[in-house]
């Protein structure tokens, strides 16, 4: 069995990942089961670091204090972050952030090519390392390479308005397989690798981009359902009498639709007076990257919104927002899962979001809650059975809340079955299979080490596009794996 080499910006113990959720429990378990070594950043800023420290299976880096400054919080969370969620308008395109990206990514490709066996399997995750194959090629890598996008990717048009989207496309191509969460991000990936910088797609599916073949394929993530599955067996009503939680779990982050999420939440109130001292909004929202400049003003937002509304509605023995700024315990999130009614799930841009999955495996069967679901998670395309709203409109999304509270038992019942249904057939391990399968497979089909640009293809496609101009156009839809 091949050894797999896990590369992603931050690495955590193994025991922490449990804890941290997510991403990381499925890395972890990686770790933990096969052959493996799992490398980047230790989430120590120091200048004096620079060997990796290795231990088992896990060898982590340090990074400087300019690397943190401008590969990090910088190019990565300034640039990428916002523009991968359609946020243009935040967006630090002028700071001169991409030297240290590119410079961090070439380091950490050199500290680890030494590492490395000829028949290790490489993946890397997420948008911090884009040029990541691109450094491993340049000391002459030659095994296969992978790469897993944690983000939406955004339309085309927009992609192009980063003023380095070729050098980023460049180091897309040096990977053997791109895997993205959803069909719309594949669509949108290959819509940009074919208009914006003239890749094209050759007949056994893959992109033929700078004389490099690269699949492109969706692998929705999952979570490992067993984790949440076995909650404590609660009633969903809270603080006696009969009041019903709605809960929302989200880091503090633009992208998370949290200031319109608690309007709706006024509004519903508004609108629904009857709902009032009956229902609670728990929000737990955790801090996060609070060294970039776009997220200070949303914490200071959502404390005044919460509190207006809790000013404006509330009661000496009510209180409509209970708003928790800080992280909750794995086992703790499962159960305020499965004692809430109502699931909101609604940011405005987002790769998958687990949270939706993790909300109905915890739920009891026999009489579980409702998801309210964003169309802009990743999770909407596959979760077609919560309910489905667009996470701008708030007069909708309150009234969302008042058809989820007045669903009856039985449609409840059918919605959670066909969901739980879905959350166990796509989950982590799936994800996890499916993608390494994709990956060592082309190892076997043939030899994407030499890519050279088959005049055989090219003409055969030639042919095939002239006498059938439309399947010139089907070709794009490609790349089920
Ligand atoms: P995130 O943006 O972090 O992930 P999400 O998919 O919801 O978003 O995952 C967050 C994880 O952290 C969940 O497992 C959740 O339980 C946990 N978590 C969130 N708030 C917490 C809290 N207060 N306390 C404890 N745990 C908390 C990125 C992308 C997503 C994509 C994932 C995985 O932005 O779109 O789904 O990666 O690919």
């Amino acid at each position: 069995m091949s050894r797999i080499v896990l590369v992603s910006n931050r690495v955590l113990d193994p025991k922490q990942a449990a804890q941290a959720g997510g991403v990381a429990v499925a890395l972890a378990d990686i770790v933990r089961t096969r052959p493996a070594l799992w490398f980047g950043w230790s989430g120590d800023v120091r200048d004096d670091a620079t060997t990796p420290h290795i231990e088992g299976k896990i060898a982590t880096v340090a990074l400087t204090e300019s690397e943190h400054e401008q590969y990090y919080l910088g190019y990565s969370n300034s640039v990428l972050w916002p523009v991968f969620h359609n946020r243009l308008d935040l967006a630090e395109f002028e700071a001169g952030y991409y030297e240290q990206y590119e410079n961090v990514n070439k380091r950490l490709a050199s500290l680890l090519a030494p590492m490395l066996k000829p028949d290790d399997i490489i993946w890397v995750h997420d948008y911090h390392l884009i040029p990541f194959a691109t450094e491993l090629r340049k000391l002459g890598v030659k095994n296969s390479v992978g790469f897993y996008l944690h983000i939406p990717f955004p339309p085309w048009q927009t992609f192009m308005a980063i003023p380095e989207h070729e050098k980023l496309a460049h180091g897309l191509a040096a990977y053997d397989l791109v895997g993205l969460q959803t069909k719309a991000d594949v669509s949108n990936l290959i819509d940009y690798m074919t208009n914006g910088v003239f890749g094209r797609v050759v007949p056994d599916g893959r992109i033929r981009l700078f004389d490099r073949l690269v699949r492109v394929a969706s692998f929705p993530i999952g979570i490992d359902v067993e984790d949440f599955a076995h909650a404590k067996r609660k009633s969903p009503v809270v603080q006696g009498r009969g009041v019903l939680r709605m809960i929302g779990v989200d880091r503090l982050d633009y992208t998370k639709g949290l200031p319109q999420k608690f309007k709706a939440f006024g509004t519903f109130l508004e609108k629904y007076p009857r709902y009032r001292r009956q229902v609670v909004l728990t929000q737990i929202a955790p801090p996060t990257r609070e060294n970039v400049g776009a997220y200070t003003d949303i914490r200071q937002q959502l404390e005044s919104l919460a509190g207006s509304i809790n000013g404006r509605y509330g009661e000496i023995d009510w209180v409509p927002i209970h708003y928790i700024h800080r992280s909750a315990p794995r086992r703790r999130l499962a159960d305020l899962y499965r004692s809430s009614r109502i699931g909101m799930v609604t940011p405005l841009r987002d790769g998958m979001n687990l949270v939706a999955k993790e909300f109905v495996a915890a739920q009891d069967p026999a009489d579980p809650g409702v998801l309210v679901l964003s169309r802009f998670a990743g999770a909407a395309e596959e979760l077609e059975e919560a309910m489905i709203v667009n996470p701008y409109s708030i007069d909708a999304v309150a009234d969302v809340m008042r058809d989820a509270l007045e669903m009856g038992l039985e449609e409840r019942i059918a919605r959670h079955r066909a969901l739980m249904a879905r959350v166990r057939r796509s989950d982590v391990g799936t994800w996890c299979r499916s993608f390494l399968r994709a990956l060592e497979g082309l190892r076997d089909d043939d030899d994407p080490r030499g890519w050279p640009p088959s005049e055989l293809i090219e003409q055969a496609l030639r042919k095939l596009n002239q006498s059938n101009p439309q399947r010139a156009m089907a070709g794009r839809g490609i790349a089920p794996v």
